[in-house]
């Protein structure tokens, strides 16, 4: 019997090793922050954001990276990243994008586009409360939306979204996520065509999809589209309570115009928010309104078995032309050019966030069912009825700030809105109108985020700004300043800032929900006997290596502090090389990586119990390490491996082995 050596030391050993190389550690942090701003007052807001060494945050923040196209995990109250999720662009961190099981999530109807622009994260919900199954994000550039695990947190499934340029609308869940919806900022020629810009107005339209969500599974489908006229859609929020059934989406440019936008958007003192009664629809629907219509998108959906994603070529998708829903359409005018279109707790007030009025408008839901049925309308668009302002509207907040952008809501009837030109958080009660509270941001802040925001229980402790330009808060990094996140303590009458923490790319929008909602059912493992990947293996007996003609599929196994087989030849150039490698580790925490020289890809970084596959395709005869890349043990140096290529159409024949044996011809450990 042959004796394998067992590693002394284990991981934990070898992080401690490291540790002590003296990084800044969580005191250091926060007696600098303390020292840099002064005073016992400081010292009470580090007193707030500051989480102990070893201790837990009470939130989970999930921020959207913009033009990262990812989605990253932090704590709150700390500011702490945890990870970043990689979605919609290549991560060669993480080997996503780049290994052979995960490309299919990136494929589109474009073929595989490497990267994308994430804006607006949201949490699924149980009867209007978060219920931490999943979280959705939206891709604006190459219309998509994708659904991550809160279990895994990895993506699970990517569905491009046809009819649709500037997926910004999106995604924002129903109560009960029934649906998730895509709404297009760029309307364009339905079915795309070859014609004159300069005839957009009445030719060009806008798509509002509405993408079912199974309530098992969360498989994602688009349950049909909305034909609209021309405008840019810009932002969404489902109604909720007694508003459960509709979907509200801001627009501007109802100008229809197709240049210098800035100009010729800005002519209207009104634009619209739309309302639509998606119960109406789907009534509509089960009695055949709507026609399929050829279409050809992808969708990706990754196969927790065979841990590999799969992309199918949809074929088709249910379009809805207005006037086959009456009744189910309506327009909310709403003063100028309105971003974010935001619905409070309660379902009553819808507002509407005008980026050019002088004041914030509150529409009221009750009046518009009232306005609605007394056929208060003021005229139609392309035949969509314009609800009178007058008959709609709750109020208005006068000259609250310059700029406003998004709205979230405490669960005391107050809401905040982010001023963008006047930098600043606005603290004011949706019912008297009444500005309570100011407080500047730095600098020029986009979205905020009350963990729940979205619900109708929003946990109003925190609320984190994300603002656009950061300039003099933090050590200058060159040209490129980050872009930067301020939390806010909400619990109080007024707003107290807390904490500046820097993000990763540009966070628009963000979803966050209690800890106790995620930690516990938090995935540690992959269990190796499920693990139904045609290249798996489940203990090192079974790798092996095998030539089918050009082709080299390897079998290969990791396991502290070696892989199976770790010498190989036999190799010749000319050769495509399959490096399938499963992790056999069924302990917590203990992934390795692998890297060859030469190979035109990222580095594989595998968890317990999966299968990863990269591929190599050697160029040069000699004998070419690959080694592991995560410090896994104290003998992580001496995970490493060869491979011998010789020239092509020599006669090396193929081998592999393991401490000079061929691995599974031994009893094994
Ligand atoms: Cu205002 Cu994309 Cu939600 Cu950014 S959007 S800020
Ligand atoms: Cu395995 Cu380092």
């Amino acid at each position: 019997m042959k004796t394998i050596f067992k590693p002394l030391f284990t991981l934990a050993t070898a992080s401690m090793m490291l540790a002590s190389c003296g990084g800044p550690s969580a005191d250091s942090h926060s007696s600098k922050s303390a020292s840099h701003s002064g005073g016992a007052l400081s010292g009470s807001m580090a007193e707030k954001a500051f989480v102990a060494p070893g201790e837990h945050d009470e939130y989970y923040a999930f921020i959207s990276g913009g033009f990262s196209g990812q989605l990253a995990v932090y704590g709150l109250p700390s500011g702490r990243l945890f990870r970043v999720i990689p979605v919609f662009s290549q991560d060669p961190e993480k080997g996503y994008g780049y290994n052979e099981e995960t490309k299919p999530m990136l494929m589109t109807s474009h073929g595989m586009i490497p990267w994308g622009d994430s804006h607006h994260p949201d949490i699924s919900q149980t009867n209007g409360e978060l219920d931490g199954r999943w979280v959705f994000i939206n891709e604006n550039n190459t219309p998509r939306v994708a659904r991550i695990s809160l279990t895994s947190f990895e993506t699970e499934e990517i569905l491009e979204i046809p009819n649709s340029a500037g997926n910004h609308s999106s995604t924002f869940v129903t109560e009960n996520t029934e649906y998730i919806v895509a709404g297009t900022r760029f309307s364009i020629p339905i079915p795309q065509k070859d014609m004159p810009i300069s005839e957009y107005k009445g030719n060009f339209k806008g798509a509002l999809s509405f993408i079912s969500i199974d309530p098992e599974e969360g498989h994602m489908d688009i349950a049909f589209q909305i034909i609209m006229p021309g405008f840019n859609f810009d932002l969404a929020h489902p109604g909720r309570g007694k508003s459960h059934g509709w979907f509200f989406f801001s627009s501007y440019n109802t100008e229809e115009s197709n240049t210098l936008m800035e100009v010729n958007a800005s002519q209207n003192d009104k634009d619209f928010i739309t309302a639509i009664n998606w119960k109406k629809i789907e009534e509509y629907i089960a009695k055949g309104a709507g026609k399929k219509m050829p279409a050809n998108y992808a969708h990706n959906t990754w196969n927790d078995a065979t841990h590999t994603a799969e992309t199918v070529m949809e074929k088709e998708v249910l379009v809805i032309n207005p006037e086959e829903v009456p009744g189910a359409i309506y327009f909310l005018p709403t003063p100028k050019s309105p971003h974010g279109c935001d619905v409070d707790p309660t379902g009553e007030y819808i507002i509407g966030n005008g980026k050019l009025a002088a004041a914030m408008t509150v529409h009221s839901f009750s009046k518009m069912i009232k306005a609605i049925d007394d056929k208060a309308f003021d005229g139609d668009a392309y035949g969509i009825p314009i609800l009178n302002f007058e008959a709609i509207n709750y109020g208005t907040l006068e000259q609250p700030g310059l700029g406003p952008l998004h709205t979230e809501f405490d669960t005391r009837g107050n809401a905040y809105t982010t001023f963008f030109i006047s930098s600043e958080v606005v603290k004011w009660n949706v019912e008297s109108l009444e500005v309570l509270d100011r407080h500047p941001v730095y600098y020029s802040v986009g979205h905020l985020m009350i963990p729940g925001g979205n619900s109708r229980k929003p946990f109003d402790k925190y609320l984190v700004a994300m603002n656009k330009i950061t300039k003099d808060r933090y050590l200058p990094t060159g040209p490129e300043v980050c872009q930067s996140a301020q939390l806010f303590d909400i619990s109080g009458d007024k707003l107290e800032l807390i904490l500046d923490f820097p993000t990763i790319g540009e966070p628009h929008y963000a979803a966050g929900c209690p800890a106790e909602l995620l930690a516990d059912k938090s995935q540690k493992i992959f269990k190796l006997d499920e693990n139904k990947h045609p290249y798996a293996v489940h203990n090192e007996a079974e790798t092996k290596v095998v030539r089918e003609g050009n082709e080299i599929h390897i079998s290969m196994s990791m396991i502290r502090s070696h892989f199976s087989p770790d010498n190989i030849e036999g190799v010749r150039v000319g050769d495509k090389v399959y490096f399938h490698v499963t992790n056999l580790e069924q302990d917590y925490d203990v992934p390795h990586g692998i890297s060859m020289i030469g190979a035109q890809t990222s580095e594989l970084l595998i968890m317990p119990g999966r299968t990863e596959t990269f591929i190599w395709e050697p160029k040069q005869v000699g004998v070419w390490p690959f080694y592991c890349t995560d410090f896994c043990s104290a003998l992580h140096q001496e995970m490493q491996g060869y491979v011998r290529v010789s020239a092509a159409g020599s006669t090396t024949p193929l081998t592999y082995t393991l401490d000079d044996e061929v691995p599974g011809t031994e009893e094994e450990l």
